[in-house]
Order: C-alpha cells, then structure tokens, then sequence
C-alpha cells in the first residue's frame, strides 16, 4: 500500500478543510502543486491542476499501487478514479463514464490518455491476444485522433478542436472486448484560416515535415508549410522536430489499428489535395472566372483520381435546375469562386477526420457477444471535450464550444445534486439544500425552442432573401435584449470592445465572452454545392468515393434542407449529455494554474476564478453536509471485522448491520455515522482512515498467526 500522506502536503481531500472557505480552499490547493501534489479529492472527484511538466507519479509501479485499493487509501490521483470506476463497473455490473472537464488547456486530453493508460495496465491479466489488440487500438486511436483533431491555438499547444467521447466495453471478465468513439463538431475552419500565433490541424505539418522526399513529390508538396496558403496563415509554423517524430508516430499507430497501405496513401492524397486547393486562386476579366494555378489543378486531378476538365468545371461552375425542371450550368463569379474551394477544402477535411474515426469504429467494434453466453456487457465511457475558450475574436466555433461546456456544467451539478440527494432519500438519510448557481439559464438562452440564439440563427438561416450576420443580431439583440445573460452593444454604449453591428456578448458560468457575428450565418448553414459532391462520389480512389455518398444524388433530387450546424451539435450534444446522465459519473475537474505555461506559477486570481465557477466549493459543502463515504455493511465488515473483538473472524449477530454498529461502537465513531438501510454512511474519512491505520497494523500480525496456525505451532 502507498504512503499515505501527511498533512505537510496540504490536505489530500477538501472535505478536511477546517471551514469551507474560498481562502482555505486557495491556499490547500496552491501548498500542494507546491508540493508537487497536483490532484486532490473532493470525495470522489478529483481535482487536478495542471503541472506543466512531467511528473514521476505515473507507470507501472503507481498502477500498482491504486490496483483494486480504495478511494481513501491512496494518494488522490487520475488511477484512483479510474480505478474506481473500473471497480464499480466490475463488480455491480454497471455502466460508468468518467467526465473530464476544464477550460482549455487544464489538461483534460492528458488525463483521459492517463486513465486510458491505467485501465488498459489492469485488464487481461492472461493477456489473452483478441483482448491486446482492442486494447493496442484503443490506445493507438489517440495518437491517430490528435494528429488530425488538436491544433495549435493561443491557449493550448495541442488543443482539441473536436469533441470525444469514447466508450469502452467490457466482457464479465471485465476486460475490453471493444469499443466506440463518436466525435463531435470539428473545427473545420481552421483548415482555411487561423488566427494569429495559430496553427492548422497537426497532420499537415506532420505531412510537410515528416513525409518523406519521395512521398512529398507523389503527392505535388514540397516540406516547408510557409508555402502553402492553409498552413502560413497564423505565421506559426514551429516545432518541426515534434512534427517529424509524430509523423513517424501516426504512421505506426495507423498500422496497428490496421489501416491499409491504400487507405493510408488515400489520407494523404486527400491532405495534399486540400494544401493544393489553398494556393488555386482566380481571376476575373469582368465576363468569366479563370483559376491561375499552373499545374495545380493537374495535380488535384491525379491526387483525387478526377478527371481534370471535371476538376476545373467544379471549381469555376455549378449545376443549377431552373424554374422549368431545366438543368443548366451557371458560371461563379471570382467571389463565389473562392467561396466554393474553401467549403470544398473544409468538406473534405470533415469527412475524412469522420471516416478516420469510423474506420477505427470499425477496427473496435464488439463482434460476436452473446449476453447469455458471455454475461452482460458492461461500458465505461471517458469524455475529454474541447474546453471552455476566449479568445481576442471570438465566432460561431467558439459559441458552440462553450455551449457545450455549459451542458457539461449543468450535468454535473444535476449528477452531483441528484445523486446525493436519491441515495439519501433511498437510505432514509435526512438531506440538506445546499445552494449553487444554476446555470441552466445560459443553456435556455443558447438551446431553448423559438427564442434561443440557436433559434434566431436557424431562422435567418431559412430566410429566403439577403438575410446578413448583421440583420441577425438586430433580430438576436430584439429578442434577447432583456435577458441576464445576454448583452448587446445598446446596453454598453461606451464598450470599446464591442461594435454595434457586429458583437454580442453572453456571461457565460466561466466568464463573459464576446462574440463576433460575422459568418455565423454561413458557418451555421455550411453549404457545399453539389457538385463537388458529384466529383467526389465519382473519383475512382475507392476510400474517397465511400466519404461521399450524398454525391449519388442528381441535381434535382437534392430537395430536403438539411439540418443547420448548430442544430446538429446541439442534438448530438443533448444526445451526449442523455447518454453520460444513465452511467455512473466520475469526475475529474482540470484547473489551469496560469496562462504562461509555466510549472512553477499558481496564479491565484485565475485559479480562484475557477474553483468558482466550476463549483468546486459547493461541491465541497455538499460533500460535508452529507456523508463523505459509504459502504454496504457487507464490504464495509469483511473489511473491518479484524479491528473488533465481536466481529473476528466471525460476528454472532442478527444481522451485517449490527455487527457494523459494533466495530463503530467500539472505536467511539457514532458521531460520525449514520445507518442507512444497505450502507453505512460517514462523514468524514477520519474514521476510515483511523480503521485503515488499524487494519494494516493488524494484518502482519494476523498473517504471522495464521502461519503458525498452519505450520501446527498453535
Ligand atoms: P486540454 O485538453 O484541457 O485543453 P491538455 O490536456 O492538452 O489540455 O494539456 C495542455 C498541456 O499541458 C499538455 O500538452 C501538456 O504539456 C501539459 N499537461 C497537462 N496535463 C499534464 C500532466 N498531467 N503532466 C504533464 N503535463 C501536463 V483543450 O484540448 O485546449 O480544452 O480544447
Ligand atoms: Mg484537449
């Protein structure tokens, strides 16, 4: 068993703080990232700060040293929640998730690779083959997923730029037999255009500076990323060498999950082909479009297995029915020209990171499990999703990426509250209210039917006419002036910050965040004209053609106005947040200690801002003015019974709970208890902790007298 710690280290688990002040919390939490000890319980969560260096509290040994232990017996750590999960999913048979949450950059991604890591060390013991595989999978998923999902932005190195949620299966052995992962709306736009500082997605720069020579010239590329239009835009094009080793990286995991020679080469036609699109350009003489490009649009032909004349004809015009049923090809102007190739480049990013994800889907995916043979089968779910983020300009990405935070929110403090407050009314445990803001506010005024903003978009967005982003907000400011949590330039005449036909600002539950409408309505609506869908679903490159089913339909079957982008994110993320709401939640809450990437800074100001707003410290009170602890008399005597002379080995009494009301009574703790009608509930660890002291002090001596007792000596 590891040391348990001493209280040099600050507290290892809030509930012990003397009062439950923002002051103490502070204070425990910075003396121990201090100390070297980032995470730190609060019950069951675990909250964890982001050290910004490598830790030697990882690996095999610590793995060890949390394996089957229970919560209060270890160090706080990602392993004792993972362990916990894992625990209860084995055992009680249940479906359990673990939510990983935190602005971004807290270091949610790095924790789920953690627990990840320790779950894939304690299952298959007989290191069965099938079982190795799906975990190899599993494991080398993340490499692949980071590689065409996280990005460089202002607020993190790696950031996510898509949402994940994965599940893992488990059979009744409680090994993994698979799993699934569903991605949620990637940051598209960044293909196309990044902000200052920023860069695209990793998997170009891995391409450019990774592929090799004879690789970069099948595909038309040359290794430097400032040539290309799509990756020089944030003039960042740093860390070659990381970018090399990844490359390598990706390549093996790619294998491994059993990708294809030609599914691989595929990718990267596909990578070239979008660098390729970002340096076409057009020119207009005032009649018709031309694209100037050289060989370029040669090359997309050959890297998409198109016809060249097909490629050029769906990049200068497209196929519109007229009124009549007639079917006629209509010429862009220079404008529409550019629009066209960067929905097409963003398109075909989207599909390929979905098809990435479906063929590792594929790869996971539990076959052949029959429940009457095989047992029930059993998940846990891990989500790392892109966190809470402000940035100087602030669009539609940002809006749905902090949407979704505040679900993610809204379910905790509905899990947190809930949870506590059935088991109480289950086990005939007085509970007490304890208060907390509730931001399911800032969720209506985002989702609500008719009159959130999602409503207001969705219904400019079918407008027939010029409706601009501008006309928009005047109808957005309309309906939502008065609320809370919305705020319009009217109301803030003397804000630098916001222009009047451009910015809106909501308080969110983690900071006011001003965004900029310009192209919400576009990036809401998405279109692609059909006929790059055409081209695509034609190429002979049969992985290409399978990511674009939708180009089998002729111009005039394309009738159904598909679903808005928000609103397809809101519906995944409604159906993410059902899905998490029916498993047993753990917690990990991320907190960033500073915004230079320092391991050494605790920025108190920043750090108090979010234990505020993640409700940390109503957490806490909640914790304390219930019961910290519970178990089932059963466990809680098989544990114990050592400690108390009317328990060991074997109790006499009517039943379990009596003799749980024995060991408590004898040890003095009946102010720190209550009984419940299955569990014993305690306030506060130190009764358990007191027990734990004593059962490891007995265990040597019961060990030595039980080797006596065999050996005949007694
Ligand atoms: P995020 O997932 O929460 O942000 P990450 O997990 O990517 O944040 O963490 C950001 C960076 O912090 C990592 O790249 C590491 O350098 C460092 N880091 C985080 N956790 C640890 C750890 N336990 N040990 C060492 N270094 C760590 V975002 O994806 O942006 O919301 O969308
Ligand atoms: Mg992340």
């Amino acid at each position: 068993m590891a040391e348990l710690e001493g209280f040099e280290y600050g507290k290892s688990d809030f509930v012990l703080l003397d009062e439950v002040t923002m002051e103490q919390f502070l204070e425990n939490l910075k003396l121990r990232f201090e100390k070297g000890r980032i995470y730190t319980f609060i019950g069951e969560v675990v909250v964890s700060v982001n050290p910004y260096r490598q830790m030697d509290i990882y690996g095999e040994e610590a793995v060890g040293a949390y394996r089957g232990r229970e919560l209060y017996e270890n160090p706080p750590h990602l392993y004792a929640v993972a362990d916990a999960a894992y625990k209860a999913m084995k055992r009680r048979a249940k479906d359990t998730c673990i939510v990983i949450s935190g602005e971004s950059g807290a270091g949610k991604t790095e924790a789920s690779k953690y627990i990840m890591q320790y779950i894939a060390a304690i299952t298959n013991p007989s290191q069965r083959e099938e079982v190795e595989s799906v975990k190899n999978v599993l494991l080398k998923s993340n490499c692949v997923l980071e590689a065409f999902g996280n990005a460089k932005t202002n607020r993190n190195d790696n950031s996510s730029r898509f949402g994940k949620y994965m599940d893992i299966n488990f059979n009744f052995n409680g090994d993994p037999t698979g799993g699934h992962i569903n991605n949620y709306l990637l940051e598209k736009s960044r293909v196309i255009q990044q902000q200052e500082g920023e860069r695209n997605f990793h998997s170009f720069y891995q391409l450019l500076r990774g592929g090799s020579d004879d690789l970069l010239n099948s595909l038309h590329l040359n290794n430097d990323p400032s040539e290309y239009l799509y990756t020089k835009q944030g003039s960042s094009v740093t860390s070659s060498s990381d970018d090399r080793r990844s490359h390598r990286e990706v390549m093996r995991a790619l294998q491994v999950i059993g990708f294809s020679q030609e599914e691989v080469n595929s990718i990267y036609k596909i990578l070239s082909t979008i660098l390729l699109l970002g340096n076409l350009q057009f020119v207009s003489d005032g009649e018709s479009v031309e694209l100037v490009g050289g060989d370029t649009v040669k090359h997309i032909a050959e890297l998409t297995s198109s016809e060249e004349e097909s490629v050029s004809k769906t990049l200068l015009y497209r196929t519109v029915a007229t009124g009549g049923g007639e079917v006629i090809s209509k010429g862009h102007s220079e404008q529409e020209a550019s629009y066209g190739r960067d929905a097409f480049a963003k398109a075909l990013y989207e599909r390929l990171f979905g098809w990435i994800v479906g063929q590792i889907n594929s790869v996971i995916e539990v076959k052949n499990y029959n429940p009457a043979l095989h047992g029930k089968n059993t998940v846990i779910g891990v989500l790392d999703i892109y966190g809470f983020e402000i940035f100087d300009n602030n669009s539609f990405e940002q809006f749905c990426i902090n949407y979704c935070n505040e679900k993610l929110q809204q379910l905790f403090i509905e899990l947190i509250l809930r949870q506590e407050q059935e088991e109480y009314h289950r086990e005939g445990i007085t509970w007490q209210h304890i208060d907390y803001f509730n931001n399911q506010i800032i969720v209506d005024l985002v989702e609500q039917p008719h009159k959130g903003i999602i409503s207001i978009l969705d219904e400019a967005c079918l407008t027939v006419g010029k409706v601009t982003d501008t006309v928009c907000l005047e109808s957005m400011n309309n309906k939502l002036g008065q609320h809370p949590h919305y705020t319009s330039r009217k109301l803030c005449p003397t804000d630098k910050s916001m222009e009047f036909n451009r910015h809106f600002r909501i308080r969110h539950y983690a900071g006011d965040v001003t965004y900029s409408v310009e192209g919400f309505l576009d990036k809401n609506k998405d279109p692609l004209f059909q006929d790059f869908k055409r081209l695509m679903y034609n190429s002979s490159d049969p992985v290409l053609k399978d990511m674009w089913p939708d180009g089998k339909l002729g111009i005039t079957e394309v009738t159904k106005r598909p679903l808005t982008a928000a609103t397809l994110f809101k519906n995944s993320i409604i159906a993410l947040v059902d899905k998490l709401a029916c498993k047993e939640p753990y917690y990990v809450r991320c907190i960033k200690p500073n915004e230079l990437k320092s391991p050494m800074l605790f920025d108190e100001a920043r750090c108090q801002h979010q234990v505020a707003y993640l409700g940390l410290l109503e957490n806490v009170r909640v914790r304390r003015a219930g019961f910290a602890y519970r178990q089932p008399y059963e466990r809680f005597l098989q544990r114990y019974k050592m400690t108390c002379e009317y328990t060991w080995p074997n109790h006499l009494m009517a039943s379990d709970r009596e003799a749980v009301e024995a060991i408590i009574v004898q040890h003095s703790f009946e102010e720190d208890v209550a009984y419940g009608h299955t569990k014993l509930f305690v306030r506060t660890p130190r009764s358990l902790f007191s027990l734990e002291q004593e059962r490891a002090a007995l265990i040597p001596i019961l060990v030595l007298f039980l080797q006596k007792v065999w050996r005949g000596a007694l």
